[in-house]
């Protein structure tokens, strides 16, 4: 990895696999999160429909979660890059997969493709509350604007259309390094950015424990923990080591 350039733009994609060093569990893997539940059951509109107290148990268990963890090195070091991008000439876009609010505490901007744990959503009006307060398994938080029932978080479930995707187009179409990390490269549209970054010609960088399932000969494979790697790879970038 050489200092970038102005005139660069490095675009980011981070998966559980980045959070994982803080405490929160990755989804595919010994001891992930969907143990003792089936997707279909917990991630899908059908699984809220079916059995919505499931779902918000889930759910709220998760959004507790997020008191007890802190942001790792890995989202220190992105939030750095991004930060010396501004001051470089080199515009640093970071596109997560993940629904947790680490890289936004670290300081990162950040695009959360599949929502966030902090958001609910009402089905009915659309009206969106962010908050961390109502963690209550047990009872449903009802819109404030309409007085319907129950909100929903505001998470992307499969069969659901990601968020920002117009956007995240455009930054693929114009990225000239990217880097994929934490991620395993199993959930779609995702795991196809790694590869429309490299079709245009990108320099393409994949951090994980693993060789994940969308890795091509073309990309440049950093093994091993995020909290190690990506700080190395963010003073590359920086130009503060060779
Ligand atoms: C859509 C919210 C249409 C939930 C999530 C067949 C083929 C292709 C696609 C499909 C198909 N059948 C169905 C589909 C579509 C489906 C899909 O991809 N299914 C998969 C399972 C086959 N996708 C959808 O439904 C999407 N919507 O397609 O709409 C559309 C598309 C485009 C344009 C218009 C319309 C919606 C998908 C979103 C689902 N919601 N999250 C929640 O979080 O509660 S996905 C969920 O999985 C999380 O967001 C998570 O981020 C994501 C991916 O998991 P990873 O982050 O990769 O985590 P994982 O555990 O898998 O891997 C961890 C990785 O980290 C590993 O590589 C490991 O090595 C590494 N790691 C671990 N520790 C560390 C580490 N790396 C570094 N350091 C460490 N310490």
């Amino acid at each position: 990895m050489q200092r970038l350039e102005a005139g660069d733009r490095l675009t980011i994609l981070t998966g559980a696999g980045v959070s994982a060093e803080s405490g929160l569990a990755t989804f595919r893997g010994g001891g992930g999160l969907w143990e003792g539940h089936r997707v279909e059951d917990v991630a899908t509109p059908e699984g809220w429909a079916r059995d919505p107290g499931l779902v918000w148990r889930f759910y709220q268990m998760r959004r507790a979660a997020l008191g007890g963890v802190q942001p790792n090195a890995a989202h220190f070091a992105l939030a750095r890059l991004e930060q010396w991008g501004r001051e470089h000439d080199v515009r640093v876009h970071l596109i997560t997969q993940n629904v947790d609010d680490l890289h936004q505490r670290a300081g990162s901007t950040v695009l959360p493709m599949h929502g966030e744990l902090e958001v609910l959503r009402c089905e009915r009006c659309d009206h969106r509350v962010r908050e961390l307060t109502s963690l209550d398994e047990a009872v449903f938080v009802p819109c404030p604007a309409c007085g319907h029932t129950r909100l929903r978080p505001d998470i992307v479930w499969f069969g659901e259309v990601p968020y920002g995707m117009d956007a995240i187009e455009d930054i693929l179409m114009n990225t000239t390094h990217f880097l994929s990390a934490g991620t395993s490269g199993a959930v779609w549209p995702a795991a196809g950015f790694l590869h429309a970054a490299r079709s245009v010609g990108a320099r393409t960088y994949v951090n994980a424990l693993e060789a994940p399932a969308n890795l091509e000969p073309g990309d440049r494979f950093l093994e091993g923990p995020a909290s190690q790697v990506l700080p190395e790879f963010a003073a590359r970038c920086m130009g503060e080591v060779r």
